[in-house]
C-alpha cells in the first residue's frame, strides 16, 4: 500500500481515484499545449517529404506526444502506488529512434532539467519544444474538486491493473477542426473527439473498475482562445457505484453512433429503429462518451477496432451508471440461442488467443455501448434478425 495513504484502505482508493483524475488533467495540459504551442504543432503537423520521409523520427512527433502522455501517467501513479507497477499499460511502446539512429528510451525524469535533456536529444535539439514539454511534465495539478475529495471506497489498489489511452481519436487531434457543430449535441469530427482515457479494472475478473474521461478540448475561451477541458469519473465495485455524472433518461426517440465507417449491412439493419437519429462521429472514446451523456442510446461497433485501452474508462462509467459494454459477436451468439440472461460484456485481464501485438488486447468481436439494458435487448433482438 503507498505509504502516504495510510492504512485506511478508503482513502487509499480515492487517493487513486485522485490520482488519476490529476493524472489525467496534466496530460490533458500536454495535449492542449501541444496544439496551442506554435513550436510543437509544427512539430504535430509536419508532413515529411523527399529525403526527409527517411528521417525515422520527426515524423512520429505526433507518436511522441502519445508516448509522452503515457509515461507521464505511468510515472505520476506509479510513484504514488507501487504496488501498481508492472500493471500499467497503454497503447504505446517507450522506445525511439532518433535522425541518428540512437535508440532512446523516452520517460520522466527526476528533474525538470533532465527531462529537457533527454527531449532535446529525442527532438532533433529542438530546444524549445523541449522545454515547453519539459515544463508541462513537471508541473503540479491541485486539484480542486470537492466531489472527488468526498469518496470514500475500499478497494485495495493491488488488486487493480490499469489500460491508458494517452489520446485517442488521434487523427482528429492532429487534424481536427477547433469547432464543428454538433448534430443531435454530438460532434461528427474535430478535436472534441480527442480524449485522454485512464481505467483500472480488477487483476482477478477483468471487471472495469474505475475510469477516468478527461476532455482536453472541451471549449475554446473566445477571449484568450486557450482550451478549457472537463474531465469525468465513474466507480463500479461490489455493488457500490459512484460517478461524476447522473444516469440519463432513456429517451422515447433514441439515438445510436457509429463509426463513418461502419459496414452497410449493420447502418441498413438499425435505419428503421433510429430513423434519422443514425449519428456519425470519429473517435471510440467520444462514441462511448456520447452514450455515457445521453446522446446517443447506443454505440454499435461490428469491427474489432477497438482495443481494451479505449474501452476501459467509459465501460467504468458506463457501469457506474447502471449502462455496459458487451462483446456484440458474443452478445448476439447468445441472444440467439436464447441465452438472454446474463449478457457477455467486454472483460479486460485476458489477451486474445493466437493473436500477436496489439492484436493481442484487441475488442475483437465488435461492441455495444448501452446505458439502459431494455434498449440493448432492442439493438440485438434487432441484429440477430438482420442479414450481416
Ligand atoms: C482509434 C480512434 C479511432 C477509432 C478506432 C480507435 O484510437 O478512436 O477514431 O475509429 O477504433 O482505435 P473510429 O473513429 O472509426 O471509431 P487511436 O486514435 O488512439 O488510434
Ligand atoms: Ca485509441
Amino acid at each position: 500500500m503507498g505509504q502516504a495513504h495510510g492504512s485506511d484502505p478508503r482513502s487509499t482508493m480515492s487517493a487513486l481515484l485522485k490520482s488519476l483524475v490529476g493524472a489525467s488533467e496534466k496530460s490533458a495540459r500536454i495535449a492542449q499545449l501541444c496544439r496551442q504551442e506554435e513550436a510543437l504543432f509544427q512539430l504535430l503537423i509536419e508532413e515529411k517529404t523527399g529525403t526527409d520521409k527517411n528521417k525515422k523520427f520527426v515524423q512520429d512527433f505526433k507518436t511522441l506526444a502519445d508516448v509522452l502522455i503515457q509515461e507521464v501517467i505511468k510515472h505520476d501513479v506509479g510513484k504514488e502506488f507501487p504496488e501498481l507497477h508492472g500493471h500499467i499499460c497503454g497503447e504505446e511502446s517507450n522506445k525511439f529512434e532518433n535522425s541518428l539512429g540512437e535508440t532512446l528510451v523516452v520517460q520522466v525524469c527526476a528533474t525538470q532539467r533532465d527531462t529537457a535533456s533527454l527531449l532535446f536529444k529525442i527532438l532533433d535539439r529542438n530546444q524549445p519544444a523541449a522545454e515547453l514539454l519539459a515544463a508541462a511534465i513537471h508541473q503540479e495539478v491541485a486539484l480542486q474538486d470537492a466531489a472527488l475529495d468526498a469518496v470514500a471506497l475500499a478497494i485495495p489498489p493491488e488488486r487493480l491493473a490499469i489500460w491508458i489511452d494517452p489520446i485517442d481519436s488521434t487523427n482528429q487531434y492532429i487534424r481536427g477542426q477547433a469547432s464543428v457543430a454538433p448534430i443531435g449535441g454530438i460532434c461528427p469530427s474535430g478535436l472534441r473527439s480527442a480524449l485522454v482515457l485512464i481505467g483500472a479494472y480488477d487483476r482477478s475478473s477483468g471487471d472495469p473498475v474505475l475510469g477516468v474521461i478527461n476532455e482536453p478540448f472541451f471549449r475554446e475561451d473566445p477571449l484568450t482562445h486557450r482550451w478549457q477541458g472537463v474531465y469525468h469519473w465513474g466507480v463500479s465495485y461490489q455493488g457500490t457505484s459512484l460517478c461524476s455524472l447522473s444516469r440519463p433518461p432513456l429517451r422515447p426517440e433514441p439515438s445510436v453512433v457509429l463509426s463513418s465507417s461502419e459496414t452497410p449491412a449493420i447502418q441498413r439493419a438499425l435505419r428503421p429503429l433510429y430513423g434519422e437519429r443514425l449519428r456519425f462521429a470519429s473517435g471510440a472514446g467520444y462514441k462511448m462518451l456520447c452514450v455515457i451523456l445521453g446522446l446517443a442510446e447506443a454505440y454499435v461497433l461490428s469491427e474489432g477496432s477497438t482495443f481494451k485501452w479505449d474501452s476501459c474508462a467509459p465501460h467504468a462509467i458506463l457501469r457506474a451508471l447502471g449502462g455496459g459494454m458487451v462483446d456484440l459477436e458474443a452478445a448476439l451468439q447468445a441472444w440467439r440461442a436464447g441465452q438472454q440472461g446474463a449478457l457477455p460484456e467486454l472483460t479486460y485481464s485476458q489477451p486474445a488467443g493466437g493473436a500477436v501485438g496489439a492484436e493481442r488486447w484487441a475488442n475483437r468481436g465488435g461492441l455495444v455501448a448501452f446505458m439502459h439494458r431494455e434498449h440493448l435487448e432492442v439493438v440485438l433482438a434487432t441484429l440477430a434478425t438482420a442479414a450481416l
